[in-house]
């Protein structure tokens, strides 16, 4: 009997043993920024070469898309997860160069996903407390990760790029809103039906916003660049007192974000700035559509340029090695039609 049990064990630990001889081992970091989860990938990625973030990015998307779906999607992530590949920097005084990507493809702009990157830059002992640059595929990002664990992300200069679209959504109605930039395109408008912003309805919510979505593409409506308005952002008045409007963003890929959006923040606040309804340097709360809270202000430049940042906390979740085995047949993540 014990000479059996040896054997089995032997013999498991030797079939473990040729496991671990093929498994491909990428290490990672998980996060959430209040509620929406990053995955920042620390070592065992695709080798992207040494040129800008921006070539990186291209090649990222061109030769790694096996590499990005296993990251994110099930059966290792879900849809609402936001991977993040840490690379050394092409910019000079950066701390790090990184490529945002999603269930949809990569990504230009997160503010959530900054901010998670930034505490698991701390929480790998990269950085302290204080100001840092971040090198990304749409230019070098600025942040500070303060004392009290906020972070603050200066984003990119936001814009409203057109004012009180109206758009024809088949079962809906014409729903009007604006078009703004915060480092993606945007289409923010009251809730249509006025279904409020909670989790009851987001079935609802998801429904009409792939809609409004749909209709805006079908009216060759777009931001102005020509650049597809991939994001749906609903608001209603704020339920918190520190805040002034609660969101729902409709991502690219289909989920919502469960933080309060930060480039969603910023385009809000290019709106209010344009609307003259928002000061520079005043203070603005953000409250997710499950509670949580960024905050937000700008300043403008003497070319009238709207400059936001946005703050917000993100909690470590996981350290991890994602694990690829050969022989999975969803190594590269659950196939889709
Ligand atoms: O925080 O900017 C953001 C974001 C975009 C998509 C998901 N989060």
């Amino acid at each position: 009997m014990i000479a059996n049990h040896f054997k089995f064990v032997a013999s498991r630990a030797d079939a473990l043993l040729s496991y671990t001889r093929i498994m491909q081992r990428i290490q990672a970091i998980d996060s959430h920024t209040e509620g929406e989860p990053t995955r920042v990938i620390v070592s065992g990625g695709p080798n992207l070469g040494r040129g800008s973030l921006r070539e990186r990015r291209e090649i990222f998307a061109r030769d790694h898309d096996d590499f990005r779906r296993m990251a994110v999607e099930e059966p290792r992530g879900s849809d609402v997860l936001v991977g993040a590949i840490l690379v050394d920097p092409h910019e000079e005084d950066c701390v790090a160069g990184v490529i945002f990507f999603n269930n949809a493809g990569v990504l230009g702009m997160c503010g959530h996903g900054t901010i998670g990157v930034a505490r698991t830059l701390a929480h790998l002992g990269k950085i302290k407390a204080g100001t840092h640059r971040l090198d990304t595929p749409v230019g070098v990002v600025e942040f500070t990760l303060r004392s009290d664990d906020v972070v603050e992300v200066a984003n990119v200069p936001s814009r409203r790029a057109h004012a009180g679209i109206a758009v024809n959504v088949p079962g809906l109605g014409v729903i009007i809103g604006d078009v703004a930039w915060g480092g993606n395109w945007f289409f923010i408008a009251p809730s249509p039906q006025k279904i409020p912003l909670q989790l009851d309805r987001v079935a609802e919510l998801n429904a009409h916003a792939w809609s409004v979505r749909g209709a805006l593409a079908a009216a060759g409506i777009t931001g102005d660049d020509g650049g597809e308005i991939d994001h749906i952002e609903f608001t209603e008045p704020a339920r918190r007192a520190d805040c002034a409007w609660r969101n729902f963003v409709l991502c690219p890929g289909g989920a919502y974000d469960r933080s309060p959006c930060g480039t969603g923040t910023c385009a809000k606040i290019a709106c209010l700035a344009a609307d003259g309804k928002l000061a520079p340097s005043e203070r603005v709360g953000a409250e997710s559509f499950i509670g949580t809270r960024f905050e937000g202000w700008h300043s403008i430049d003497s070319r009238g340029v709207v400059h936001p940042t946005v703050a917000g906390r993100a909690w470590i979740t996981a350290e991890i090695e994602l694990l690829i085995d050969p022989s999975d047949p969803c190594a590269a993540g659950i196939p889709k039609q």
